[in-house]
C-alpha cells in the first residue's frame, strides 16, 4: 500500500443563505432563512475536503470568511494534519481570542481537513476515526418554535412522521408557566405519551426566573432542561443541575473542550450537546469526548447532523443526535433516516456534496 499524504493547496468559503421550511422562532433570534458558509479545501493530490458551517447571523459570514482565508493562507503547503492545524490557528489567532470567530475558522477547516483525509484514505469519517457506520439514534429539532400553542400538535404530528422519532425538541420559556404546561400538553396529545421532549429556553431567563420556571415543570417528566439561563452562567447552572430531577443540558456555547471541562467540573449541566462550529471542529469534539467518557457525561450533537453522526459512533458516551434538514437545500445526498435513526452513510468522508446547482441560487 502506498500512503497519501495530503498537501493544502487551497481554500474557498462560500456564502449562502438557504430557505428554512419552518422559520426559527427563538429567544436567540428570528430566523426566516439560514446562513451557511460552504467550505472546500482543495489538496494537491487532487482530494477536495467540505465542511459547513452555520454562523445564525449573515453579516457574520464576511468576517468569518476572511478569517478562514488568514488561516488557508497560512496553511498553504503544509500536510494537511488538523491536528496540528489546530493548534497552529489557535496559537496564530489567540491574540484576537482563542474563542468566537477565531475558533468558528479553525473549525471549519478542521472539519474539511478530516474530511480530505477519510477521503484520501477511501473510509467514511467514522471507520477512518476507529469505528463502523450505522445508526445513530436522533431527535427531531426542525419545529416547535415559540410559535402559538394551537399550531403545534399537528406540527409535532408532522414531525414524529418525518423519520419514526421517539423524541423531539419543544422550546419553552414563554410568558407564563401556563402557557408552557399548554405547550407541552398539546404536543404530548399529538406524538403520544412516551415521545421524549427534549426542551429549549435558549437561554431566555433570568436565573431567578428559570429557578421559577423549572422548579414548576419538574414533575412533568421532560427529558432534559436545555440552557434555562445564560450559558456562560456556570454557577446558576450547577445550581439547577443540582435543584433539579430533570436533567439539565448545556453545551452549545462552549468555545473549545476547555470551557466544557470546566462547566463539567463545576457541576453545571447532567448533559453536554457541543456545536462543531463552537468546540473546535472533529478534532476539538475527539477531545471534548474524552472529557465526557472520564466524567461520565452523556453527550449529544447540536446541529451539523451529516458531519456529528459519524462522531457519535466513535463517543464513549453517545446520547442524542439533534436532527435538522437545515443543510438538504444545498446538498446533493440527503442522509437517510428511518425509525428514529439517521444512518451514517458508506461513503468516503462524511459523505457531503455539494448540489452546484442550489449553491448557485443561494449563493449570496
Ligand atoms: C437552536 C439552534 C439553532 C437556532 C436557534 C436555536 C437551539 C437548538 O438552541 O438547540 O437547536
Ligand atoms: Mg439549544
Amino acid at each position: 500500500m502506498t500512503r497519501v499524504q495530503l498537501t493544502l493547496k487551497s481554500v474557498r468559503a462560500r456564502p449562502v443563505v438557504v430557505p428554512l421550511k419552518r422559520p426559527v422562532v427563538s429567544k436567540v433570534g428570528l430566523f426566516r432563512d439560514w446562513p451557511m458558509i460552504l467550505i472546500d479545501l482543495y489538496t494537491s493530490e487532487g482530494v477536495v475536503g467540505h465542511s459547513y458551517l452555520e454562523p445564525y447571523l449573515k453579516q457574520s459570514m464576511r468576517y468569518i470568511i476572511a478569517a478562514i482565508e488568514d488561516l488557508a493562507d497560512a496553511a498553504k503547503g503544509q500536510p494537511v494534519a488538523p491536528f496540528d492545524g489546530y493548534r497552529r490557528g489557535i496559537g496564530s489567532l489567540h491574540l484576537v481570542g482563542r474563542e468566537g470567530v477565531s475558533l468558528i475558522a479553525v473549525s471549519g477547516l478542521d472539519m474539511a481537513a478530516w474530511d480530505a483525509l477519510a477521503k484520501a484514505a477511501d473510509m467514511p469519517l467514522a471507520v477512518f476515526l476507529g469505528g463502523t457506520v450505522g445508526p445513530v439514534p436522533a431527535y427531531n429539532s426542525n419545529g416547535l418554535w415559540l410559535t402559538p400553542v394551537d399550531e403545534l400538535a399537528s406540527e409535532a404530528a408532522a414531525l414524529v412522521a418525518e423519520g419514526g422519532f421517539t423524541g423531539l425538541k419543544l422550546r419553552l420559556g414563554r410568558e407564563q408557566v401556563a402557557d408552557d404546561l399548554a405547550a407541552i400538553a398539546a404536543v404530548r396529545e399529538a406524538a403520544g405519551a412516551t415521545i421524549k421532549l427534549m426542551c429549549d429556553f435558549n437561554q431566555g431567563l433570568a436565573l431567578g426566573d428559570a429557578l421559577v420556571r423549572c422548579h414548576a415543570l419538574d414533575d412533568q417528566g421532560l427529558y432534559w432542561f436545555e440552557e434555562p439561563t445564560t450559558y456562560d452562567n456556570i454557577p446558576g447552572h450547577a445550581q439547577l443541575a443540582r435543584e433539579l430531577k430533570t436533567p439539565v443540558q448545556l453545551g452549545e456555547n462552549f468555545y473549545g473542550p476547555r470551557l466544557l471541562y470546566q462547566a463539567v467540573l463545576a457541576g453545571a449541566s447532567d448533559y453536554v450537546m457541543p456545536d462543531l462550529m463552537r468546540i473546535g471542529g472533529v478534532t476539538g469534539w475527539l477531545r471534548a469526548a474524552a472529557i465526557t467518557s472520564a466524567a461520565g457525561i452523556p453527550m449529544s450533537t447540536h446541529l451539523y447532523p451529516e458531519i456529528a453522526a459519524h462522531l457519535m459512533r466513535v463517543t464513549d458516551t453517545a446520547h442524542w443526535l439533534e436532527w435538522q434538514d437545515w443543510a438538504y437545500p444545498i446538498l446533493s445526498e440527503p442522509f437517510r433516516l428511518a425509525n428514529g435513526h439517521l444512518t451514517v452513510p458508506d461513503r468516503p468522508g462524511q459523505g457531503i456534496a455539494w448540489d452546484e446547482k442550489a449553491v448557485a441560487k443561494f449563493t449570496q
